[in-house]
């Protein structure tokens, strides 16, 4: 086990019994998920095209993007076999939830408000490391859509006043959010939520990372609706500074479509055939029959797995067959700057992040009239000064830095001490530097760092100081110094 995650279950184990029986079981349940993968929850308003992007991200047409039953119900998808689906209950019971051609069913056979979640196990790469939790969005028509979405996030819907909400597991340790176009209110405010019930995971910039959805839809029509969504993501991720760390621009229906087979060599052909056909034409398809030699239903179901631009375009990379349009879409979709920004923003600090959630998990149930809060707190208290959980010290100084001085020097360096990779990487040495220039190299920055918390003007930056000096000092004595 990691150290990390190691130093969290006896964590658990030391506090488990000064609490109360709620929290006994929150205890527990983190005890025995500790070493999962980041749970990362794909939020946002309904429609803004988060099941695609799962779908494109697990490499499946799983999830349903129709308006069915399943879109309205919390879904996990996790790594497992054998590969199935289940409903979980809010009694506690579970039952089999069968897959059709490898979608989940529009109806779950069940009433939907028995229904905690679907959680769906897959032998899918990408869901090694990470779980994705799909949401059913947020200000939508009916209010318990909503309210499924912020217990998946927060642990507890809205008037679930007392007991339950003093524990907020919030279940996820990171969040994805799907914005479809410049930001609502009501979003904002899903993170502003977010960020309270969670507590320590506070700053959403070190747990939560953006998506601009739908990328392919941005724009005029005549120019290129990626260079548009790309310069509003940019706006976006500036006006959304302290909420998520960076906002990327993807079309995921055409990651989708890329990734999960459905191009076949007659769709790229068919597509070919419509090269010198004018654009004009084709929008008027319906009206005006197009010339010979055309498949026109190959066609409209290109429209329907491409969208508008990724046929209009498409067309134009395709001459060479399916694999050129394959990776063509997989490309313009930007897909893989997503998974970058996963990597870079959310899973290289995997454990602080599930730990910081567990240590706010464990403070709140403190808090219960039966608990023994002083004791509970101690502990808690206790762990935190632990060398193996530097990383969550680490991460806290980054969440105040990018909340108080977001452009300072140190936090690119915080950033780079604070990802889960080898110590030489770390200081920016090469992977085969001897342990004696680590231990020089980091005694240096120590010093330097130390006297940074010195001069610093800001809290944040003096704290975002100590906390490297104090990183610096535990990489020079894992090098043996
Ligand atoms: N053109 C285009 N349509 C998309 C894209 N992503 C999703 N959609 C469509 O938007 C609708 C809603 O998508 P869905 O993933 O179900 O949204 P959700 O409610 O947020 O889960 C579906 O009809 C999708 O086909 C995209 O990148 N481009
Ligand atoms: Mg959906």
């Amino acid at each position: 086990m990691h150290p990390v995650a190691a130093r969290i279950a006896l964590l658990c184990d030391e506090v488990a019994p000064l609490l109360d029986e709620a929290g006994r079981q929150s205890a527990a349940t983190l005890r025995d998920t500790v070493a999962e993968p980041l749970r990362v929850a794909v939020v946002g308003r309904v429609k803004a095209g988060k099941s695609t992007l799962v779908n494109a991200l697990v490499g499946r047409r799983i999830a349903p993007t129709a308006a069915g039953e399943c879109t309205r119900t919390v879904t996990w998808y996790r790594y497992g076999a054998p590969e199935r689906a289940e409903l979980h209950l809010h009694d506690g019971t579970r039952r089999d939830l069968p897959l059709h051609d490898g979608r989940l069913p529009a109806a779950l056979g069940t009433p939907a408000e028995e229904v905690a979640r679907i959680v769906v196990h897959l032998q899918a790469a990408a869901l090694r490391e990470k779980t994705l939790i799909d949401t059913p969005g947020l200000a939508t028509l009916t209010t318990s859509n909503e309210d499924a979405t912020r217990a998946a996030v927060l642990g507890a819907a809205p008037d679930d006043a007392d007991t339950a909400s003093r524990y907020a597991a919030g279940q996820a340790d990171a969040v994805l959010f799907v914005f479809r176009e410049a930001q609502r209110q009501d979003e904002v405010e899903f993170l502003r939520q977010f960020r309270t019930a969670t507590g320590e995971l506070g700053a959403s910039a070190v747990n939560a990372i953006g998506v601009l959805s739908q990328a392919d839809l941005f724009g005029d029509g005549g120019s290129d609706p990626f260079a548009a969504a790309d310069a509003a993501a940019a706006r976006l991720a500036d006006a959304r500074a302290a909420d998520v760390s960076a906002v990327v621009a993807a079309a995921g229906l055409l990651a989708e479509t890329a990734r999960t087979g459905l191009i076949r060599e007659s769709d790229a052909r068919a597509l070919a055939a419509t090269a010198d056909v004018p654009e004009q034409r084709l929008r008027l398809r319906h009206r005006l029959p197009l010339p010979d030699g055309i498949d026109v239903a190959a066609l409209e179901r290109l429209y329907t797995t491409l969208g508008v631009h990724g046929v209009h375009e498409g067309r134009h990379h395709c001459a060479a067959g399916a694999h050129q349009l394959v990776t063509w879409l997989e490309t313009v979709s930007g897909l893989g700057r997503v998974e970058d920004l996963l990597r870079h923003g959310l899973l290289c600090r995997a454990h602080a992040l599930k730990a910081m959630r567990a240590m706010t998990v464990l403070t709140r149930a403190a808090d219960a009239p039966q608990a023994d809060t002083g004791a509970v707190l101690a502990l808690i208290e206790q762990a935190r000064l632990d060398p193996a959980l530097h990383p969550v010290r680490e991460l806290r100084a980054l969440r105040h830095l990018v909340a108080e001085a977001p452009t300072s020097p140190l936090r690119a360096e915080l950033e780079r001490v604070s990802a889960d990779s080898s110590d030489a990487a770390r200081l920016g040495l090469a992977e085969t530097a001897a342990a004696g220039d680590i231990a020089g190299e980091a005694r240096g920055r120590a010093a330097a760092a130390q006297s940074e918390a010195a001069f610093a003007m800001l809290p944040a930056e003096a704290e975002a100081g100590r906390v490297l000096a104090r990183s610096y000092q535990l990489i020079a004595r894992r090098a043996g110094s």
